[in-house]
Order: C-alpha cells, then sequence, then structure tokens
C-alpha cells in the first residue's frame, strides 16, 4: 500500500468539502502569459493541501490543454498528456461517445463549446457562508494578474438535507481511497492511482503521467522513468467538468402523469417510480435495502450490493441511474471478476447544485404544486479520475449511454442518457422495471437533464504548481 502525500496534493480530490458549503467556480483565460509566474506562485502558496482540514475557506485550482499552453509549457511535456485532455470534449466524435448531440450540442453550451471563449484555467473557490465566500472571491479577483481574465462566475446553491434539484439525497456514494486513514470495506476500497496520479491504480501500475525535461527548476519534482525527466504528474489528477441543467417541472410531470390513476395524483406510485429511476429513495435509503417505501434511517447507507439479492432488478431495476453507474458485483461474470472490473470505473465525485431551488423542502409534492419552475437549475457535475478514458468516458458511453447494456432493449440512463442520437428511430426514452416475471416498460421519457458546458482539466499537485510559475 502507498502512503499518500497528502501535503502535495490538492485538497477537494481527498475532501468534497460538505463543511465549506458556498462555492464559486471562476472561468479564466490566460492571454498573456507574462505576469502570470509570480501570480501562481501566491495561489500555489494558497492552495489547500489535503492533509489539512479546512474550517473557513479554501482555494484549488486546475488548467485545460489550451490553458498549460497558455502558461507556455514546452512542446515536449504538452505531448505527455493524454490525448483526452488534447482534444477535449467536443471533437465530433466525443460528442456522439458522450451523448452531447441534439438537446445537448456543445454548439448550444454557455461554456466550453466550440462557439465559445477558450477556458483556460478553473479557479475553485470554497467557503464556510456567503459573506466569507465573497471576500474570497474578491480577494482572487484583484489578484488577477494582467493578462489573466475572469471569463465567467459559476455559482453554486446549497439545498436543503444535501438534496440535489429533483429531491434526492446526493453525494453518499463514493469509493475510498486506499492509503488514506478512512476505513471502508474491501468492495470499495479503490486504489490510489485510480484517482491521483503517481501511486498504483487497479491494475498494480503507475498510471501515465505528465513528465517535463530537466532544469534546474524542475529538480523540485521527482524524478520520472524516462531519462532526463521529471514527473509533472504525481499528486494531480485530471477533473471533468459538466454543466448538467435539470427541468424539475418536467421530471416530477412525467412521474406524476406515469403512474395517475384516472387522472387523479397517487404520491406513493410517482415518488417510487422516480426512485427505481434513480435506485435510491429521496431520502438517500438504496431501494434495494428498502424497495417497498423510503426509509431515512437507511439515508447515508452505501454498503450494499445486488448480486445475491436482487440479481433480477426487481428491486433495483438494472437500468437504473445508480446500478448503471455503478454496477457493483451485479455484472454477467463471477462476483469477484464484477467487483474488481466495477471498481476500474470509478469516479470520486465532487459536484455542487446550482441555481434557486423550486421550493424549499425540495418534497416531490411540494416541488410539483409549487409554481417557481423560472431560471436555470442544475449540477455542476465534477468529478476526479487519473484516466478520462477508462473512468468518466467509459461510464458515460459503455453505461449511462448503451442502449443495451446487459440485456436490455433500446434504454439509456433515465436520468441523464440521451435518447436523441442521430441513427436512433425512436429518439424516446424508455425504462423497464421488472415485476414478478412481468416487465412493465415505460416510454416517452422526456430529457430531463441538459449539458450546458464543460471541459477536462488537469489538477496539479502543489509543487508541480510551483513548478509551472517558474515557466
Ligand atoms: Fe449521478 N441525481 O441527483 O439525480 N447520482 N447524477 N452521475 N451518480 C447519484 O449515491 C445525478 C451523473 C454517478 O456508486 C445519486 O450519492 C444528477 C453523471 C455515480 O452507487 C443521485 C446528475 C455521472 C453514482 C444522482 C448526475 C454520474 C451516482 C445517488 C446530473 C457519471 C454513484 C446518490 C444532473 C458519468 C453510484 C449517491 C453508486 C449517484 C443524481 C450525473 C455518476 C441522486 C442529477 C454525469 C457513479
Amino acid at each position: 500500500m502507498n502512503t499518500l502525500d497528502t501535503h502535495d496534493i490538492q485538497g477537494i480530490i481527498l475532501k468534497g468539502y460538505a463543511q465549506l458549503p458556498a462555492s464559486h467556480f471562476l472561468l479564466l483565460a490566460i492571454d498573456s502569459n507574462n505576469q502570470v509566474g509570480p501570480w501562481l506562485q501566491k495561489v500555489a502558496e494558497q492552495v489547500m493541501p489535503g492533509n489539512r482540514k479546512p474550517t473557513t475557506q479554501a482555494l484549488n485550482i486546475a488548467f485545460t490543454y489550451t490553458g498549460l499552453q497558455a502558461l507556455g509549457l514546452p512542446a515536449d511535456a504538452m505531448q505527455t498528456f493524454p490525448l483526452e485532455l488534447e482534444d477535449g470534449m467536443t471533437t465530433p466524435h466525443k460528442q456522439l461517445f458522450l451523448g452531447d448531440f441534439d438537446y445537448n450540442d456543445p454548439r448550444k453550451w454557455h461554456w466550453g463549446g466550440p462557439t465559445n471563449e477558450p477556458v483556460h484555467a478553473l479557479l475553485m473557490l470554497y467557503a464556510l457562508d456567503e459573506d466569507t465566500l465573497d471576500e474570497l472571491y474578491q480577494q482572487q479577483v484583484q489578484q488577477l494578474p494582467t493578462g489573466v481574465r475572469l471569463i465567467k462566475k459559476l455559482e453554486t446553491s446549497v439545498l436543503s438535507k444535501r438534496k440535489e434539484h429533483f429531491g434526492f439525497r446526493d453525494g453518499i456514494a463514493q469509493p475510498t481511497i486506499e492509503g488514506l486513514s478512512r476505513t471502508d470495506t474491501p468492495e470499495n476500497t479503490v486504489a490510489a492511482g485510480e484517482f491521483i496520479l503517481g501511486y498504483k491504480n487497479s491494475y498494480q501500475q503507475y498510471p501515465d503521467s505528465p513528465v517535463v525535461t530537466s532544469t534546474p527548476a524542475a529538480t523540485h519534482l521527482p524524478e520520472a522513468t524516462t531519462n532526463n525527466t521529471h514527473d509533472l504528474g504525481k499528486n494531480g489528477s485530471y477533473l471533468v467538468f459538466r454543466q448538467m441543467e435539470q427541468n424539475v417541472q418536467q421530471f416530477w410531470q412525467y412521474m406524476h402523469d406515469a403512474t395517475a390513476e384516472n387522472g387523479e395524483t397517487n404520491a406513493e406510485e410517482m415518488i417510487k417510480l422516480a426512485a427505481k429511476m434513480m435506485g435510491r429513495w429521496p431520502s438517500g435509503a438504496p431501494i434495494c435495502l428498502s424497495p417497498d417505501k423510503d426509509d431515512s434511517s437507511m439515508e447515508n447507507h452505501d454498503s450494499f450490493a445486488y448480486r445475491a439479492s436482487d440479481s433480477e432488478g426487481l428491486k433495483c431495476p438494472i437500468g437504473s441511474h445508480i446500478r448503471r453507474t455503478n454496477p457493483r458485483d451485479a455484472m454477467d461474470v463471477d462476483l469477484k471478476t464484477s467487483i474488481e472490473i466495477s471498481n476500474k470505473h470509478r469516479i470520486l465525485r465532487r459536484g455542487r447544485s446550482y441555481g434557486k431551488p423550486v421550493c424549499e423542502s425540495l418534497e416531490p409534492s411540494e416541488i410539483l404544486s409549487s409554481k417557481n419552475f423560472e431560471g436555470e437549475r442544475g449540477l455542476h457535475f465534477l468529478c476526479f479520475n487519473t484516466s478520462i478514458a477508462r473512468q468518466f468516458e467509459f461510464i458515460q458511453n459503455a453505461w449511462v449511454n448503451n442502449p443495451k447494456l446487459f440485456n436490455l432493449n433500446n434504454e439509456r440512463d433515465p436520468i441523464i442518457g440521451n435518447n436523441h442520437h442521430p441513427e436512433d428511430e425512436h429518439k424516446s426514452g424508455f425504462f423497464s422495471t421488472p415485476r414478478n416475471g412481468l416487465r412493465k416498460r415505460l416510454s416517452n421519457i422526456p430529457p430531463f437533464v441538459t449539458v450546458k458546458g464543460g471541459a477536462y482539466f488537469f489538477m496539479p499537485g502543489i509543487k508541480a504548481l510551483s513548478y509551472l510559475s517558474t515557466l
């Protein structure tokens, strides 16, 4: 087992900062790197390292491929980054691969799309409350040097009971990083190299890591295996950012209409259908452990699997959001292999909601009767991994948007899948819930979530950040 250099790892990789609920994500452009060095060094000193527990505020920073170029990282070093970072999220092939077509088309995005201005850096600000956040924001904006410009401030919002906008508790299931003090079941403990560069991954190998040619400044970085190079990736990670708008009215209206009897609301069935699509009840309780009703005593429960008690998906449908994005032990191989395979496609989720909640309580019936649907709301989905291709992109392509996953027929993730594939004649979402030998199949599921922005970033370790400031 590796000991992790937590003092050199940016804190947000290791922790979600639940105690710092206020946050802004600042998208920056680097127009000239003349005065970037001293600024970046200052930022490196302000970054919250992973060995500290912040109490009032925290700051973290990451760069896109073009951002690293704008900093002046030499071409030979740029070539050592993975293609996913270089190509970004919006090449024509990637659009098809990720489900970013039709209503998700990047040409309609607010940022990160081909018609938006290039994003170079992401400054992530977290604080205890709105006032502290505003102070931190003002301080950071004033600190920006000539040549570095704020493109957009992405604000976030705090929803009650750790819920997201549809009214479900979020941020429950996370892999535990091997080597940290937190203990967990072996099934949920994942090699550090799946999330942090410079450590062994699930294949017992070191993930590919970017390197720089040896210079006096680079000698502060660990030596890399290739002669005369230093490891720029060590203690860093890749960050996937997707701004995902949630159509809350459409979501609950669909659940309502699909379960109403003679036009009468059936609240119980309505919530149950939504829970079946999610795989958890609004409280967070896993539906495979409490199949008939919500049970808030299980709101943080994450120690469950599907194979022994729910192999057919009678409780938690095979196509539900959480079963698709982490099938755990339910893959069509032996139990041990299934867990091993699932754990090669895990991500550390660090998202935050944005926009005004439809109502304070976020209770389904209250959401439905609410009149406050104006404005945009959704999730700033963020996740860390060391292989964007094998982790985030695989989940998105092979699981979320795979119409034949686990022998399902033309169904995609009911919450985030895109059913408008150019070659798909139906343009309709389907979702089946097996019940006692019969399969109930719902159709015409509209898009509940629309992608509105996104980019891939490299989040360097703190020493690597100092190195970047010397370019
Ligand atoms: Fe999902 N939601 O609130 O509806 N997600 N997700 N997600 N998601 C999860 O377990 C949601 C998205 C995963 O290990 C829960 O913490 C929404 C993307 C994974 O059991 C809820 C959006 C991807 C898990 C949501 C969204 C994932 C997970 C249950 C976008 C990856 C853990 C609470 C707007 C490509 C699965 C919890 C496991 C859980 C919601 C996006 C992945 C409630 C609203 C893009 C791996």
